[in-house]
């Protein structure tokens, strides 16, 4: 690697391998945990975990440390309902006839359908935008790099916190979700990546009986 001036020294902890086995299992065991919750107490959230959440998905790495992201906190009860309203207005043609029989067969043990009740439930909406690209001072735009990848990432990261608070979420992509943008009164640069409601699970929530794939299914040893 070249020799580059602005470095600094990396801070870091290492573990003995008992350690990093007994960490990794852990971690693992808390994360397999997550589950999809659709159902909401309206409980709210304390600013300062939010505020820790998305602190936490903007130190993913990104192209060229671009940062492509904004994480958008909506727990204005008006602005949640309008943006259940025209997530409900989209999710309705979608699954009345937008969505092939095989998608909506594919969903059937979901339970989903066009209501999003859970879009006035949360108590916190998280609307993810990525930004496209970025502007100079004379308005020339500058394309980001690889901005789904680190988007994604960054959102991985966020559900992570989320879990590791004990809160729990859905990532929700209504489809067209335009009109989030539009709603929010983003910059032009900006394009809705995911929806994400965050709380607590109502009282007696139950889930879809799913299985994960066995690691040999998953994981290629060369
Ligand atoms: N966006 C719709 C439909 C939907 C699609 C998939 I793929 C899911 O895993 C779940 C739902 C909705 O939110 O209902």
């Amino acid at each position: 690697m070249r020799d580059v001036a602005n470095h600094i020294p990396l801070i870091t902890t290492q573990y003995s391998e008992e350690e990093m086995m007994s960490r990794t299992k852990a971690f693992f065991e808390e994360m397999s945990k997550r589950r999809t919750v659709r159902e909401f107490d309206t409980r709210p959230i304390p600013k300062a975990v939010l505020d820790n959440l998305i602190r936490t998905a903007g130190s993913a790495p990104s192209g060229a440390n671009k940062q492509p992201w904004s994480f958008c906190l909506v727990q204005d009860k008006g602005i949640k309902h309008k943006i259940r309203e025209a997530a409900e207005k989209e999710e309705y043609e979608n699954y009345n006839g937008r969505m092939a029989d095989r998608w909506l067969d594919d969903l059937k043990d979901f339970g989903t359908d066009h209501v999003k009740e859970f879009l006035d439930e949360a108590p916190c909406l998280i609307v993810v935008f990525k930004r496209v690209y970025e502007m100079d001072e004379h308005g020339g735009r500058h394309n980001n790099y690889y901005v789904n990848e680190s988007v994604g990432i960054a959102v991985g990261m966020l559900l992570a916190g989320v879990q590791h608070a004990g809160l729990v979420a859905v990532t929700h992509t209504p489809s067209p979700m335009n009109f989030l943008a539009e709603l929010l009164e983003r910059p032009e640069n900006e394009r809705a990546y995911l929806l994400i409601p965050v709380g607590f699970p109502k009282e007696g929530t139950r889930v879809p009986d799913i299985k994960r794939k066995e690691l040999e299914e998953i994981r290629g040893e060369y």
